[in-house]
């Protein structure tokens, strides 16, 4: 593979999460720049390219994977989008740092899974940001050093202020339920291999029709057993907690970011407002570590593999939702490109 010197970002997706990357590359981390940004709005890339020394807009992301300044490419576009642009990627054999969700159904993970592998080498980095957040590491470095002993459960809490309008059942799985479907994967290094779901009476706050909170069982292969509360629409805050039940301990993250205070009132410290600000850490190092490694021309972090299992898992979770079932996850065996 090909090593580089700065490298030529294409930015593929504008929105919350791409322009918060346009920032990142450009302000934060080092090795790499914006060299042209797509999206379906020609307005809104030409006002952000206007801003960006040597930045080209692009309507089509093909057109900004043929610029010859482009060397890379960062997807964060809807994931319905995402197949495409990567299949777009792999002709080109350029490197790809691809958002969450890999592509938003199994089926079309798996037709991913299968063109990377034709290339016959990882070219894909998915943007499972928690695996590079700094407490989530050193939790798995410890279970990794087997310093609690061998893990037995995972419990699990993701709270959001405000589900935003329009988020359905679904996307309770599929846009937030990943991430613990990711960090369980990662932590534990096993597979998910069954998935339940219980809706306890609704908050007041959760719109009509979504089921908030949510209450989602998983378990791996190794049998254990990961329970993770879901509630989108908490109104305090953002808060994702960890904790690791081992036969010899247990260890907890999400506790205790920033100052922590004492007054006439009590103690405490703030919660963050939203996961950009959550995770601000850990996006840095998961953008810095795919420019770093893709200078040296090297893939690391999770993988298409990893992209796929856990879209098979939002499937079975879905299925969950719909039937009240335990529902299985199907996958196929682990090829060897990602072993
Ligand atoms: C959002 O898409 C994210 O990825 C956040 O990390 C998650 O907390 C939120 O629930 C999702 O909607």
């Amino acid at each position: 593979m090909t090593s580089y010197g700065t490298l030529g970002v294409a930015v593929i997706g504008t929105g919350r999460m791409g322009s918060d990357h346009v920032r990142r590359i450009n302000d934060v981390i080092s090795g790499a720049r914006v060299a042209a940004v797509v999206d379906i709005d020609a307005d809104r890339v030409k006002t952000i390219a206007d801003g960006i020394e040597g930045c080209t807009p692009y309507t089509d992301p093909a057109a900004a994977m043929d610029d010859p300044a482009v060397d890379a490419v960062l997807i964060a576009s809807p994931g319905p989008a995402h197949e495409a642009t990567l299949l777009a990627a792999f002709e080109r054999d350029l490197p790809v740092l691809c958002e969450k969700p890999l592509t938003p159904d199994a089926a079309s993970a798996l037709r991913v899974l299968e063109a990377e592998q034709k290339l016959g080498h990882r070219r894909v980095q998915v943007g499972f940001m928690r695996r590079y957040d700094a407490d989530y590491m050193k939790l798995k470095a410890q279970l990794t050093q087997g310093a609690y002993g061998r893990p037995l459960m995972l419990h699990n809490k993701h709270r959001n202020p405000a589900a935003p309008p329009g988020f359905t059942n679904a996307m309770m799985i599929n846009d937030s339920a990943v991430h613990e479907i990711d960090v369980t994967r990662w932590l534990l290094d096993e597979e998910i291999t069954a998935v339940r779901v219980l809706f306890p009476k609704p908050t007041d706050k959760a719109p009509e029709g979504l089921n908030d909170p949510q209450l989602i069982l998983f378990e791996t292969a190794a049998g254990q057993v990961v329970d993770t509360e879901l509630f989108v629409d908490c109104g305090f805050g953002y808060q994702v907690q960890c904790e690791a039940v081992c036969t010899d301990g247990t260890a907890r993250v999400g506790d205790d970011r920033g100052v922590f205070s004492n007054t006439a009132n009590g103690w405490g410290g703030a919660i963050d407002p939203g996961f950009e600000d959550r995770f601000v850490d850990a996006y840095d190092r998961q953008v810095q570590r795919w420019v770093d490694a893709t200078r040296r021309g090297e893939v690391e972090g999770p993988s298409c593999w990893d992209g796929y299992a856990a879209a098979a898992v939002c499937e079975a979770g879905v299925r969950a939702q719909e039937t009240g079932e335990r529902v299985t996850v199907e996958l196929i065996e682990r090829p060897a490109l990602y072993r």
